[in-house]
């Protein structure tokens, strides 16, 4: 699949054939309209893919793309599912996604590094702004931008305003496609035609792919939307590898995401999980983790009527760590009050999410 010069090719996931849309107009002029920008061209030729043994070697292709856009979207579960594993965590509490994490995924001579994001919101503390800037930050590192934007419960075929003005603040030099995810919500896929086409004017994106990262559908539209853009060069990582965070950063999310599915409104904000000892002396490693709570209310919630609710987690947590590590693990969790860590320098540094541009 390749952008055409003269508009925009939508590539569906969805078993039907490819929609050229018309050329953008430029967006209507407001507060919130995004910066002029032009279409950016592939940077090479796409490579012929044949798949099989005798094929000759392609030079190979790597590059970043940046998943960015609003909380809750689906960012996360879309790099799940483009890994074929579990990244990173997902919760239907918006801003579940603290930190950048890169998923790593080859196929045949291409090596795709996504970077998954925090949803840029309105930042209310400092962790909020923090997490921003790590979103902010990978627009500029990315050699390909993939906007994720979501159906609401009653779909228009209008861009949102906030996503326009998410798209305003995006660098204007690189190839920006655009993914709607939640296509499962559509009762009809008749509607989906006029969203595209409504999203295809707001925007000069390279590419729209309407995309289920639920149901994994039109993934592979994606791969091959972006395969083009990306740079020729050599592989960025070694072949095997799925991300660049260390076992820790998945012990401690994967702790933090079974809180987040079990508790409510404020409690999942406040909350975070630090590792204190990783011991992998015995035959069942044991890993000491904190689990720090904004308020005192919020320790009992954590550990439910004589524990249960934190033994439900555990279990829930060392399932994850088991299925990443391919073995058994024993985790000592603690739970501790920690007020207003979120506002805080120091616990911030502690709690892993150091600063990116201060
Ligand atoms: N129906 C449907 N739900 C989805 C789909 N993709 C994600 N979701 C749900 O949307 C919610 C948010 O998903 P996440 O992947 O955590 O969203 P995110 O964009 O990473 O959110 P933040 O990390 O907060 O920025 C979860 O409840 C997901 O199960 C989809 O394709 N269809
Ligand atoms: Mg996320």
């Amino acid at each position: 699949m390749r952008a055409e010069k003269a508009g925009i090719v939508v590539t569906s996931g969805t078993g039907a054939p490819p929609v050229t849309a018309k050329t953008p107009k430029p967006a209507p002029k407001s507060k919130l309209a995004p910066q002029p920008r032009k279409p950016v061209e592939p940077v090479a030729p796409p490579p012929v893919r044949v798949r099989d043994e005798n094929r000759e070697p392609q030079p190979r292709r790597a590059g970043k793309i940046g998943i960015l856009g609003r909380p809750n979207v689906g960012k996360s579960t879309l790099i799940n599912a483009l890994l074929g594993t579990r990244v990173a965590i997902t919760s239907h509490h918006p801003q579940t996604t603290r930190d950048r994490i890169a998923g790593i995924v080859v196929r045949d001579d291409t090596q795709f590094v996504f970077l998954d994001t925090p949803g840029i919101h309105q930042a209310r503390t400092k962790l909020g702004q923090r997490m921003n800037a790590f979103a902010r930050d990978v627009g500029v590192e990315a050699d390909v931008v993939l906007f994720v934007t979501d159906l609401a419960k009653d779909p228009t075929s209008e861009l949102r305003s906030i996503d326009a003005e998410l798209l305003s603040q995006l660098p204007t030099n690189k190839p920006v496609l655009l993914l709607i995810n939640k296509i499962d919500k559509l009762e009809r896929m008749d509607l989906l035609l006029p969203i595209l086409e409504g999203h295809a004017k707001a925007f000069p994106w390279a590419t729209i792919v309407p995309v289920s990262a639920y149901k994994k559908d039109g993934l592979d539209a994606i791969l091959s939307a972006i395969e083009n853009y990306l740079p020729q060069q050599d592989f960025l990582f070694p072949e095997d590898d799925i991300s660049d965070k260390p076992i820790r950063f998945f012990v401690a999310e994967f702790v933090r995401e079974a809180i987040l599915r079990r508790t409510r409104e404020e409690v999942p904000h406040g909350v975070a999980v630090t590792i204190d000892a990783f011991d992998e002396a015995p035959r069942v490693p044991r890993i000491d983790l904190t689990v720090h709570v904004d308020k005192d209310s919020h320790k009992p919630i954590i550990l439910g009527a004589r524990g249960t609710a934190l033994q439900v987690i555990g279990t829930r947590a060392r399932a994850r760590v088991e299925e990443l590590l391919g073995r058994q693990v024993h985790l000592q969790i603690h739970v501790r009050v920690t007020p207003g860590w979120y506002e805080n320098e120091a616990r911030l540094a502690e709690f892993g999410y150091t600063p990116t541009e201060d």
